[in-house]
Parts: C-alpha cells; structure tokens; sequence
C-alpha cells in the first residue's frame, strides 16, 4: 500500500475535486450510494447521522500524515455521521473516543487503516472497503459486470479483495501483477485467469480495475476502456484521457466512505 502524502490530499477535506458530480457523471451514484451498495444496504436501511465517529490520528512509524485525519473526518461528515478528530493521539485518543462513547474509532499505521465499531467489536479495513468501492464504481459505470471481461492490475491487497468482489459480481476476471506469481497464486485460489504480459493485458481490456502503483502510457490504453482505479501516484497523459471513457479515481474518499458505512452496519 503506497502512503499518501499531504499533497495528494490536501483538495479531500474541502472536497476540491468535487468527487460526487464526478462520480455521478461516471456511475449515477455518489460516493455516498456507492458506500451503501458496497456494504449492501439501500438508502433508508440505515440512518448515518445517528452514528458518532473519532477519528484517532497515529503517530508511531513514519508517523502523522498532514491532513489525514482532518480527511477522514470530513469524508465520514459528508456521509452524515457526526464525527471528530480526538485531542489525544494513539492510545490516548482511542481511550478518549471510548469514554467519549463514539460508535466508530477509525485510526490508521503504516500498515493498516480500520473502522472499528465499538457497539460490535468488529472492524472494516481500508483494503477491503477500496477493493469493494471501486468494484462497485466500475460496476456501475459499466452497467453491469455479468460475463463481462474485467482485468485487474496488481495482486497485493486491493487487487486480492478485488478479484473476489468483481468474480461475485459475474465478471471474467483475469488479474496481471508485474510479480506474475502473485497473480498467478489468485488464479490458484479462486479460479481467475492469470496474465504474465501486463502490457497486453492493458491493451486487450476496456474494464480495469487498477490497484497497482503504476502509471500505464496512454498508447497501451484501449479505446474506450473505463478505468476504476484507486491507485497512487495516479496519472494518465493526454492519449489515455482522450482514449478513456471513465477514469474513477481519488486518494482517499471512496475507500474510508465504505469502510465508515459497512462497519456501521455491523450496528443493525
Ligand atoms: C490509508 C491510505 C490509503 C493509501 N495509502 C494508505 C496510507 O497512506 N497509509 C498510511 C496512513 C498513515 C496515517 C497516519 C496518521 O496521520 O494517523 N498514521
């Protein structure tokens, strides 16, 4: 997992990309609608604004990321919930939030970023809720996923997660990672189709999941391919904009959005 930097969030807290108009012209759904189907509710199943969030910034490792919680904390009040960033840090902002008596603690490391639902004791992590975001995003811009070839790039663990989602949804998924036994360990485990040239792969699909940290030249870029992909760095030149039908991507939003909204389910 790539770690995001200040620059590449400093637009989420003021929602400078205007991801929902985004995501409307993309899918017909806005962040919010693709977090509810990818926890597997309708609008109405659940009331958002019942649920109290703090978010706990993280000091161990490389430590706090500018801007990271003050992120969270405005993608989960877009969706409603009532939500803040603790005074303390580490365990004493866990230890707050708890006596605070929020229903989310959402807090992130290095390594893992989760939603921990205190009523429940269970958790989303934020692979699992990119993997199942984007699977949905790419599903809804594609009007349906059903026997439908969709490549995934990158085997770790939003690739993994994705894989599965987009085989539920009735996909022919093949997956390609520059470490082909990666891929090919996918195949293994759930029947997908493996690709060793990740080039050709990228020019023989028009639906991709990426969730590598690449960064692929417009000239290997099918026309009209629909792109969902969370990866960072993110950027495509000019031909494969143009060549693009649909580029869904943000750093941060869709995969806290979900992770926010499933681990409050686990409430109903
Ligand atoms: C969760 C993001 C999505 C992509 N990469 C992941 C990342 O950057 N992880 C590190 C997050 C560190 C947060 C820091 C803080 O500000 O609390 N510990």
């Amino acid at each position: 997992m790539t770690r995001l930097t200040p620059d590449l969030i400093e637009g989420v807290p003021d929602d400078k990309i205007d991801l929902d108009s985004r995501l409307l012209r993309m899918t017909g759904k806005t962040v919010k609608g693709i977090a509810l189907e990818a926890a597997g509710l309708e609008e109405g199943d659940i009331d958002l604004s019942e649920f109290r969030v703090g978010v706990v910034p993280i000091t161990s490792g490389l430590g706090v990321i500018s801007g990271f919680s003050a992120s969270v904390d405005a993608i989960v009040r877009r969706l409603g919930m009532d939500s803040h960033v603790t005074e303390g840090t580490d365990v004493n902002g866990f230890a707050e939030a708890v006596d605070d008596g929020v229903d989310l603690i959402m807090m992130a490391d290095d390594n893992r970023f989760v939603a921990y639902n205190t009523r429940t004791n269970r958790h989303t992590d934020n692979s699992w809720g990119t993997a199942k975001g984007y699977s949905v995003a790419l599903k809804n811009a594609a009007g349906g996923l059903e026997g439908k070839e969709v490549l995934v790039i990158g085997a770790g663990y939003v690739g993994s997660w994705a894989v599965r989602f987009l085989k539920d949804m009735g996909a022919d998924v093949r997956v390609t990672d520059i470490v082909f036994p990666k891929a090919k360990a996918l195949e293994d485990a759930y029947g997908v189709k493996a690709l060793e040239d990740v080039d050709r792969a990228l020019s023989e699909h028009t639906l991709i999941l990426n969730a590598a940290p690449a960064i692929f030249s417009g000239e290997k870029i099918a026309e009209g391919s629909i792109f969902s992909t969370p990866g960072v760095p993110h950027y495509f030149d000019e031909e494969g904009r143009r060549k693009a039908k649909a580029i869904i991507h943000d750093p941060l939003e869709i995969g806290t959005a979900v992770m926010a909204v499933n681990s409050a389910r686990y409430s109903l």
